[in-house]
């Protein structure tokens, strides 16, 4: 801030709130000076900010936030405050603007991303222990799914499981997919069932203490037809071959292109169509990205997910998920559910 010629920052975008202050509720936002941090809410969260973030001043709200906020920023007597233009509509800072000043409020990208990238102990902890419920989860599913049951259903079991093994909830919308469904990247469960030698794609995670975990994984009853039994070994040695690559001081794009060439030179490149993963934290998708259009390198402290997938329309697809931390000399595989191509067989 000192650097910027701030004086103050006004953070707006929920999961930062939460990284800086544990305050999780959402219509809220911070302001930050150097010595104080002010949560400006209203009466619904008063009695959690009290809770979670006793060291911050709450401001109650009666009034709009921008009008609030205007009110915080002039008793402190902000000069310049910076505010996450990726995070605000053209419309909340036209009226914020009226009510402060427009030159008085710099724009900032980006701040909070990097910090949050690298991880600390504490948030480790609880990455872990989400992939843990979601793998115990997972197991008891694998051992209760039967053909002919549909995509919700086995949503349903699955979130139930990691609900009751302490999960927070879905780290994002749970996707299983069966047979042909599983060439749609974010297919969303329905009515179709499990069939034989059909693939069951299971994309999933939970939340521990704010934290996401994501997997995914690919059973069938029975072996996979052609050509999906073939394309889940290529997925397989894509990923395992990426994840090897990994390690503080390597290029973002070159772990991408690992994955990438083991794809393309299987003939299935134009089947590839997204990034190899993305960091998890806090948000389900952050950084760092692992994606032939990054700038950028690993560090220790990242957490990434290692997702390759191939996916051919009308027929299927495969995509094979981990999550990696970086270490200060290597690479940390958090997660551990068999993906052999006997161990996803039914
Ligand atoms: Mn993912």
């Amino acid at each position: 801030m000192k650097k910027s010629g701030l004086d103050g920052l006004l953070i707006t975008y929920p999961r930062d709130i939460q990284y800086l202050t544990d305050f999780t509720g959402e219509d809220s936002w911070l302001v930050v000076t150097a010595r104080q941090l002010w949560i400006l809410s209203d009466f619904r969260l008063e009695e959690q900010i009290a809770r979670s973030s006793p060291f911050a001043k709450a401001v109650i709200r009666t009034k709009a936030m921008q009008k609030a906020a205007a009110e915080v920023i002039g008793d402190l007597k902000l000069r310049r405050i910076g505010f996450q233009s990726e995070h605000m509509t053209v419309q909340t800072h036209k009226v914020l603007a009226g009510e402060v000043g427009v030159r008085k409020l710099k724009p900032i990208n980006g701040w909070l991303v990097e910090q949050r990238a690298v991880k600390d102990e504490v948030e480790l902890k609880h990455i872990r222990r989400a992939i843990r419920i979601q793998q115990q989860a997972f197991k008891q599913l694998r051992e209760e799914v039967r053909l002919g049951m549909t995509e919700l259903e086995i949503t349903a079991l699955l979130e139930n499981h990691m609900r009751e093994g302490g999960g927070e909830g879905p780290s994002f919308p749970i996707i299983v997919a069966t047979g042909p469904n599983s060439s749609l990247c974010h297919a969303i469960p329905g009515k179709s069932r499990v069939r034989k030698g059909q693939p069951l794609l299971i994309d999933f995670g939970t939340v521990s203490g704010g934290y996401c975990s994501d997997m995914t994984r690919v059973l069938s009853f029975g072996p996979l037809r052609k050509p999906l039994d073939e394309v889940y070994k290529v997925v397989l040695e894509a990923q395992q071959a990426a994840i090897e690559a990994i390690k503080p001081g390597v290029k973002l794009r070159d772990v991408d292109a690992v994955a990438r060439k083991i794809i393309a030179d299987a003939g299935y490149g134009d089947r590839f169509g997204h990034g190899l993963g993305h960091g998890i934290g806090l948000d389900i998708h952050e950084q760092p990205v692992l994606s032939g259009k990054v700038k950028g390198l690993l560090q220790p402290g990242h957490v990434v997910t290692v997702e390759p997938g191939i996916y051919l329309p009308g027929v299927g697809g495969i995509r094979i998920e981990d999550d990696v931390e970086v270490t200060a000399k290597g690479r940390r595989v958090l997660s551990n559910l068999p993906k052999t191509p006997k161990s996803a067989i039914i």
